[in-house]
C-alpha cells in the first residue's frame, strides 16, 4: 500500500466535521466473526436462501434457529477489535459522526459506539411473528429451539433482515440522509454488493462526499473511492488514528 495514503486519509478526516462510516462483516473478521462471502465465509458452508430467507423460516424454523444459535454462541465469545474501538473513539472527537452498519453482531455498541444505525437488525433481538413485538434475548445457548413468545406462544424469529425483506424504512431514511449530508464516508469491510446498503456510498459520492474505502480486496465500490486502503480494518483504522 502507498505509504502516503494513511496520512492522506487522516488529513481528510481531521478537516471534516460531518463523517459517516458504513461497515460490513469484514470489520468483525479480526474479532473471529466469519464474513458471509470469501474463502472462509458463511455462505461457503451454507446456502443463504436455505437459512436467511422468510421462505426458509416458514419451511423449517428449527433448522434456521439452530444456525442462529450456533452463530450467537460464536459471537458471544468475540470481543470488539481495534477497528471497532477506533470508530467508537472517533464518534467522540469528530463533531458529527454516524456509524451505519450492516452487521448484526452487536460489536459496535459493545465497543462504545452510540450514534449507530443497524441496517440489518441485531442477532441479540427476537421478534414475535404474531404481533411483531421486539425484545432482547441474550440466552446462550437458547433455552428452546425454536424459541416461542412468552406472551402468546407464537414463534419468535431473529430480528434480522433476510433476503427479499424490506429494511426498517425509518432506519434506511436516516442512513440515506446521513449519506447525503456527510463530507466524508468511510466504507469499511463490506463487499458492497448487498442493497440498499451498497447504494449509500454512491449516494454520498454524488452529493460530494469524499469516499475512503478500507478493505483487503477490491470491491465494486473501489472505482468510486477517492482513497482505497488495502488491508485489515483492525490495522488500518488505528494507523489512521495515530496520524489523526
Ligand atoms: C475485511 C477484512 C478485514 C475481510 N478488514 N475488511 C438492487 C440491485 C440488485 C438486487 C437488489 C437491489 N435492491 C435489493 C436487492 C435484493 C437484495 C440484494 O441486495 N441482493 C444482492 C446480493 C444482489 N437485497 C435485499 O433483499 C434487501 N432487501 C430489500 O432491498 O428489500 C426490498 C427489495 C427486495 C427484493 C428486490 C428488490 C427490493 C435485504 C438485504 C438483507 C441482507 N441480509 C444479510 C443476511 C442477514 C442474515 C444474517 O446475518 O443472519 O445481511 S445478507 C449478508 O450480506 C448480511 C450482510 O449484512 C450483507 C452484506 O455483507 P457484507 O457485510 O458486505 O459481508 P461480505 O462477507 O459480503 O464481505 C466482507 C468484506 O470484508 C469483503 O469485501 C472482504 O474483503 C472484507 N474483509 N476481512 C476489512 N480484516
Amino acid at each position: 500500500m502507498d505509504g502516503e495514503l494513511i496520512p492522506k486519509a487522516a488529513d481528510i478526516l481531521r478537516k471534516a466535521k460531518r463523517v459517516a462510516a458504513l461497515t460490513g462483516a469484514g470489520i468483525s473478521a479480526e474479532s473471529g466473526v466469519p464474513t458471509f462471502r470469501g474463502k472462509d465465509g458463511l455462505w461457503r458452508q451454507f446456502r443463504a436462501e436455505d437459512l436467511a430467507s422468510p421462505e426458509a423460516f416458514a419451511r423449517d424454523p428449527k433448522l434456521v434457529w439452530e444456525w442462529y444459535d450456533w452463530r450467537r454462541r460464536l459471537i458471544a465469545g468475540c470481543a470488539p477489535n481495534p477497528g471497532h474501538n477506533t470508530l467508537a473513539k472517533w464518534e467522540k472527537v469528530i463533531p458529527d459522526f454516524i456509524l451505519i452498519t450492516q452487521n448484526v453482531d452487536g460489536l459496535h455498541p459493545l465497543a462504545g459506539t452510540t450514534n449507530l444505525l443497524e441496517l440489518h437488525g441485531n442477532i441479540w433481538k427476537v421478534r414475535c411473528v404474531n404481533d411483531g413485538a421486539v425484545s432482547d434475548n441474550r440466552d446462550v445457548p437458547l433455552r428452546e429451539i425454536p424459541p416461542r413468545c412468552p406472551d402468546c406462544g407464537a414463534l419468535l424469529r431473529p430480528h434480522i433482515v433476510w433476503f427479499g425483506e424490506m429494511l426498517d424504512q425509518a432506519v434506511v431514511g436516516r442512513a440515506f440522509a446521513a449519506s447525503a449530508a456527510c463530507e466524508v464516508m468511510l466504507v469499511v469491510g463490506t463487499s458492497a454488493i448487498v442493497h440498499p446498503a451498497a447504494s449509500l456510498p454512491l449516494y454520498a459520492a454524488e452529493a460530494g462526499a469524499v469516499i475512503i474505502e478500507i478493505n483487503p480486496d477490491p470491491t465494486p465500490l473501489t472505482p468510486h473511492a477517492d482513497v482505497s486502503l488495502r488491508g485489515p480494518a483492525g490495522e488500518i483504522l488505528p494507523l489512521i488514528d495515530r496520524e489523526f
